[in-house]
C-alpha cells in the first residue's frame, strides 16, 4: 500500500522500516505523509499493535530531509517543520505503545531525532549519528534540541550540533545515547527480539512508562508524583496487572494480554 515505507503488524508488532535506500532514507513529501499514515494507525484506539519496530532498509537508517526536493531559495522551512514534521513527531511522541529504534547506518538530521525518539536504541556496529544541520548552514530541528541535551548532556549535545561530526556507534553506546550495539548482521534479530518481548508486555504499564518518561523531562518533582499516582490508577486496575501479581505468586511467567 506505501511506495516508502513498509508497514506490517504481526502478532502485535508492528514494523515500519523506511524504504528509500537509493537515498539513504532521506524523508521526502511521500515518505513524511506515509510515515504520518502509520503512526496514526497505530494510534488509533482499535490498533491491534503492541510495540513499534523502526528501521531502515539498505546502509542507512534516514539521513534526514530530503535535500534533493528542496524547490525554490525562498521556501519557508519553518512552515516546513510545523507543516510535514511536527505532525508525525507528535504522533509518535503520543503513542501509547513502546517504541525500539533499529539504526542500521547513518542517523542524520531528522533521521536522528526518529531514532533517538525511540524508547529503546539499538545500533549496528557499522551505524553512525550525524547532527548535519550545521553543515548545510541550519540549526537542529526536529526536537533535537529538546531531546538530545537531555539524553547525552549540553556539552556532547552542543559538539555535535556545532561541528557536524559523526558519532559512531560505539560512542554513541558509552554516551548513553544508544541502549546496545551489535554485530550489524544480528542488529534486526536482536531489535527483533527486543520489540517482541515488549509486544507481549503489559501495554498499558509500557505506555504509561514512556508517558511517564516524557513529562519527566518537563514537570517538577510534585507534579511527576503526581502523574505517577494517576498513571499507577489506571495501570492498577488492568486485567495485566491482575495475571502479572498471580503469576509471581504461582511462580510462573505472565501471560500478558496488553489490557
Ligand atoms: O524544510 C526542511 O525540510 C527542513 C528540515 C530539515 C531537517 C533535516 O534533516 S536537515 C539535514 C538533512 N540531512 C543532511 O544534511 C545529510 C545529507 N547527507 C550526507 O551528509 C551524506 O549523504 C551522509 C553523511 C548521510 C552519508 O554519506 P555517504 O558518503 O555514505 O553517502 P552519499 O554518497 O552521500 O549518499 C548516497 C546517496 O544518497 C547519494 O545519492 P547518489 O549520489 O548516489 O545519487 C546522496 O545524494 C543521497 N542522499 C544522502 N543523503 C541525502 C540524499 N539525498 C537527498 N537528501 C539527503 N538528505
Amino acid at each position: 500500500r506505501f511506495e516508502t515505507i513498509d508497514f506490517s503488524i504481526n502478532d502485535g508488532l508492528a514494523t515500519i522500516t523506511f524504504n528509500r535506500p537509493d537515498r539513504l532514507n532521506a524523508l521526502s513529501a511521500k515518505l513524511k505523509s506515509e510515515f504520518l499514515l502509520a503512526l496514526r494507525s497505530l494510534n488509533r484506539q482499535d490498533s491491534e499493535a503492541r510495540a513499534l519496530l523502526i528501521t531502515g532498509a539498505g546502509r542507512g537508517f534516514c539521513a534526514g530531509a530530503d535535500l534533493a526536493e528542496g524547490g525554490n531559495e525562498d521556501r519557508d522551512m519553518g512552515a516546513s517543520l510545523t507543516d510535514t514534521y511536527h505532525p508525525f513527531l507528535t504522533e509518535l511522541a503520543n503513542l501509547r505503545i513502546p517504541v525500539v529504534s533499529a539504526v542500521n547506518g547513518v542517523a542524520a538530521g531528522a533521521g536522528m531525532s526518529i531514532a533517538i525518539s525511540a524508547d529503546i536504541v539499538i545500533a549496528a556496529k557499522s551505524a553512525y549519528f550525524l547532527q548535519a544541520f550545521v553543515n548545510i548552514g541550519l540549526v537542529p530541528d526536529a526536537g533535537s534540541t529538546f531531546l538530545l541535551p537531555r539524553l547525552v548532556g549540553l556539552n556532547r549535545a552542543r559538539s555535535m550540533m556545532m561541528l557536524g561530526e559523526k558519532v559512531p556507534a560505539d560512542k554513541a553506546l558509552d554516551w548513553g545515547l544508544v541502549y546496545d550495539v551489535v554485530e550489524d548482521d544480528a542488529l534486526l534479530d536482536t531489535a527483533t527480539k527486543l520489540a517482541t518481548k515488549l509486544a507481549s508486555g503489559p501495554t498499558v504499564a509500557l505506555g504509561s512508562i514512556r508517558h511517564l518518561l516524557a513529562q519527566s523531562l518537563t514537570n517538577d518533582y510534585q507534579g511527576q508524583l503526581a502523574a505517577e499516582a494517576t498513571a499507577q490508577r489506571v495501570a492498577g486496575r488492568t486485567e495485566d496487572c491482575v495475571e502479572g501479581v498471580m503469576a509471581f505468586i504461582q511462580k510462573r511467567e505472565a501471560a500478558f494480554k496488553g489490557k
